[in-house]
């Protein structure tokens, strides 16, 4: 059954990929045209970091593993800027109407060793497989109603999401299946009381309101336009009566979108209201098929990986376009001891920059997934990763952005863009060390400042265009 459903799947995603077509279906290069997250001095900014960790899934009090010094690593090793850090309802709401307010100082607390090291903090209310009832984890048990049907362990975990008493526990939730109690009303609600405790935190950009939503048996553009919209209209209303400012992330169905198929999520307003008022940006996620089952890139894998990436970029930026919302990468991840790996980590990357799209790595965790594992002696020790990772980027653009990149064969990192009134502060670019040793050669542009301590480079801003360069000094 399981392979006639794996098959089935690969079936369809490849009919799909070849209708929506090649990269080149996907228009014109470029960040420009489009909304940008801004900070507090109006820059727009490129977020860029890592989730912040499944470990805090099944951890009985929901905390990851990290300590305040492992923050600082990541900071001084990766110049990151931006975590998505996991947050589940299981321990916001341990029983009904019953906040547990200790788990959310515990939450600040952590916040704050990212704030203090100037990081941007998106709150990710995450599940897989809907709860730990269900052999995943988010939903509380009170929550979770599965007609006693049940869930049987798979090789693959993703399979769990098509066992019996999962696709029940989802419909109860989403109310498709018969009028019972209403759980999305309970979800609305537990976020309005996170977003309360969080709305004047500055370390805090925003919440993502469900990881990687699934249907159950209603799927496709039926959920995401159906039940889905409907429960982040409720979401966002309920936490806009309590935090007007922050931004809220959205994510798409995540079977098919992380694939690069279509996402049918429609315009979803804003109270505070349309345009440069709205602050509702789209986060999906990046997880190609084969790479999902366990292939690398390389070989004809590799073909089917770069196609995804494609239409997954083509796709994006359509769904974008229609929420007229900015694009953060939520996640993407691999193996990265698989052939091809770090290949593919840094053709994301390559994506990302040119979509105009944060990006938060998955995850953490020391492992090979990770920038990191932990040596025989429990020290966290570098992998390859971390050098892919690693990367030369702006990280606040003073203006709006019209295209930037890192060219790893010519060494240089170029950033344009277009002056903007009100916009304050500098440009600042992240050059790590193994790149740019003796720090950066700039052309086109003023340097404010350098701080050989961050690696991050403030360059002059003002009207009009800008066009810099920045290769390494010598
Ligand atoms: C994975 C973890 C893995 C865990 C599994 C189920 O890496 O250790 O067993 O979750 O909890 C996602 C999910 C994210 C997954 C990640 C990698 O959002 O929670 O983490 N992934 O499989 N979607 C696609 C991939």
């Amino acid at each position: 059954r399981t392979w006639t459903v794996v098959s089935l799947v690969l079936a369809v995603a490849a009919a799909l990929l070849v209708a929506v077509g090649p990269e080149r279906a996907s228009g014109a290069d470029g960040a420009g045209g489009r909304r940008w997250i801004t900070d507090g001095q109006g820059r727009a900014l490129v977020l860029n970091g890592l989730n912040t960790a499944s470990s805090a899934k099944s951890a009985p009090d929901g905390m990851p593993w990290i300590h305040s010094a492992d923050v600082a690593r990541e900071k001084r090793r990766l110049g990151t800027n931006f975590v998505r850090f996991l947050i589940q309802w299981r321990t916001i709401e341990p029983r009904p109407g019953r906040y547990d307010d200790r788990y959310l100082d515990e939450v600040a607390a952590r916040v704050g060793w990212y704030g203090s090291r100037g990081y941007h903090v998106m709150l990710d209310m995450h599940q897989d497989v809907y709860g730990p009832r269900t052999k995943g984890n988010g939903a509380p048990a009170w929550a979770t109603e599965t007609d006693g049907l049940p869930v049987a362990e798979q090789g693959q975990w993703e399979l769990e999401y098509v066992q019996p008493g999962t696709l029940r526990a989802f419909d109860h939730f989403w109310g498709t299946r018969r009028a019972g109690r209403n759980l999305r009303a309970r979800y609305a609600a537990a976020w309005a009381h996170v977003a309360a405790r969080f709305a004047h935190d500055p370390a805090v950009i925003g919440y993502d309101l469900m990881n990687e939503p699934w249907g159950g048996s209603l799927q496709g553009p039926a959920f995401e336009a159906g039940p889905l919209a409907a429960l982040y209209r409720r979401t966002i209303a309920a936490i806009r009566s309590v935090d007007p400012d922050s931004w809220i992330f959205v994510e798409p169905e995540a079977v098919s979108a992380n694939w690069g198929l279509p996402s049918g999520l429609p315009y979803l307003k804003d109270p505070r209201g349309d345009g440069d008022r709205a602050r509702i940006a789209y986060a999906p996620h990046l997880y190609p098929l084969p790479m999902d089952l366990g292939g690398g890139y390389t070989g004809g894998t590799r073909a089917w990986v770069r196609r995804t990436l494609g239409s997954w970029r083509a796709q994006t930026e359509r769904t974008a376009r229609r929420l007229d919302a900015p694009v953060v990468i939520g996640e993407y991840g691999l193996d990265a001891t698989r052939p091809g790996a770090l290949t593919y980590v840094a053709e994301v990357r390559r994506t990302a920059e040119r979509l105009g799209a944060g990006t938060a790595y998955w995850s953490n965790d020391p492992g090979p997934w990770a920038p990191w594992r932990r040596s025989k002696g429990g020290r966290l020790r570098a992998t390859k990763l971390l050098a892919v990772l690693d990367r030369p980027t702006p990280l606040a653009v003073a203006g709006i952005p019209e295209s930037y990149g890192w060219d790893g064969k010519s060494h240089t990192l170029a950033v344009r863009w277009e002056g903007a009134a009100g916009v304050t502060g500098g440009t600042e670019v992240y050059l790590p060390e193994r790149f740019f040793p003796d720090g950066g050669r700039v052309t086109g542009g003023d340097v404010v400042s350098w701080d050989a301590a961050s690696r991050v480079l403030v360059l002059r801003s003002g009207p009009g265009d800008h066009h810099v360069r920045i290769t390494p000094a010598t």
